[in-house]
């Protein structure tokens, strides 16, 4: 009866554990840099160029500098950067399933006129 109460309770207390663990995981990834993996991302007019074409899964910092004339935004995994100027950078950080992964630029036509893409995510 003992052990079975508490191979029980230790099973809900995992399963909390669990849930905190995937609820706080994201979080503390966009704090440490030094964990993930960086990937530079080129803006111009109207592509997007990344340094790497696939990534490992998990969390993916990305710095997008925009080297175009115009202001270009970056979305990936559901997050995106703020409008960024031409000559200026910003960086975003979102955790990646394996699959692919969709990006593009929010700008209305710059998807349609080519700043879209798929990356690998392994
Ligand atoms: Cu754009």
């Amino acid at each position: 009866m003992l052990p079975l109460s508490l191979a029980a309770r230790l099973g809900s207390a995992a399963a909390l554990l669990a849930v905190v663990g995937v609820v706080a995981g994201p979080a503390l990834g966009a704090r440490t840099h030094a964990t993930g993996t960086a990937v530079t991302v080129t803006a111009t007019e109207f592509h997007f160029k990344l340094s790497k074409t696939s990534v490992p899964h998990g969390s993916v910092t990305f710095t997008v500098v925009n080297k175009g004339k115009l202001p270009h935004d970056f979305k990936i995994g559901g997050k995106k950067t703020p409008l960024i100027k031409p000559g200026k950078s910003a960086k975003l950080t979102v955790t990646l399933k394996k699959g692919k992964a969709a990006y593009l630029c929010t700008v209305a036509g710059h998807a349609a006129a080519g700043m879209k893409g798929t990356l690998t995510v392994k």
